[in-house]
């Protein structure tokens, strides 16, 4: 199976959700930057008092303080890793493949989860977080479609891509990423 991984869809698709099921049973690094950003918004960290505002928008944070985080995580870890809302844009995407040159590793495969906006945000409502009212999920996906979504054809021509249908089930889901890894 791969182990080096990321997770691309639009916010609500369930890439946490499946990243964390799926990094438990292989042991792989799961590294969410929204849950790290949250973590140090609870924290009241500097880090997390710049973050808050911009994360309760819907906007992104600064490529600069996620690239901090994350080339910290992966410098000190040994092994497969998962990455889940990250890059989130084609500067985050650059600067990815740089780290990972200097670390002597690659992305072995890009699991896109698609779903219809309808159902993603039924999804964010019924969550509830701070972030998940409906004007803010709306400009998430405004975000997402003018930032995120180039990321997709970036990874189609390095031929990393595989699309996954994320709706049904978590259980019916899983199943799917499980043989998008394989082959
Ligand atoms: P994220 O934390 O990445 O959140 P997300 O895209 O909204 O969620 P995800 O797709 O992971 O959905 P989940 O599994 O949780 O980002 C939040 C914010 O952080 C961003 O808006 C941004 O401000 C900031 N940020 C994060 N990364 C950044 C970066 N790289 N650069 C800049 N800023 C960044 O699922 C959603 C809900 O659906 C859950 O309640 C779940 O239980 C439910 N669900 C999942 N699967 C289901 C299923 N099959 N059926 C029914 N419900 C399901």
């Amino acid at each position: 199976m791969k182990q080096r991984l990321l997770f691309l869809g639009p916010p609500g698709a369930g890439k946490g959700t499946q990243a964390e099921l799926l990094a438990e049973r292989h042991q792989l690094l799961h590294l969410s930057t929204g849950e790290l950003l949250r973590a140090e918004v609870k924290a009241g960290s500097a880090l997390g008092q710049e973050a808050e505002a911009v994360m309760a928008r819907g906007e992104l944070v600064s490529d600069a303080l996620v690239l901090a985080i994350v080339r910290h995580r992966l410098e000190s870890h040994q092994g497969g890793w998962l990455l889940d809302g990250f890059p989130r844009n084609l500067a985050q995407a650059e600067a990815l493949d740089g780290l990972l040159a200097e670390l002597d590793q690659r992305i072995e495969r890009v699991l896109l989860l698609e779903l219809e906006d309808g159902v993603l945000i039924q999804r964010l409502l019924s969550r509830g977080r701070a972030d998940d009212n409906e004007a803010v999920i709306r400009n998430r996906l405004v975000v997402y479609q003018e930032q995120t979504a180039p990321l997709i054809d970036h990874y189609r021509n390095l031929g990393l891509l595989h699309s996954v249908e994320a709706s049904g089930t978590v259980a019916e889901i899983g199943e799917r990423v499980v043989a998008a890894l394989v082959d």
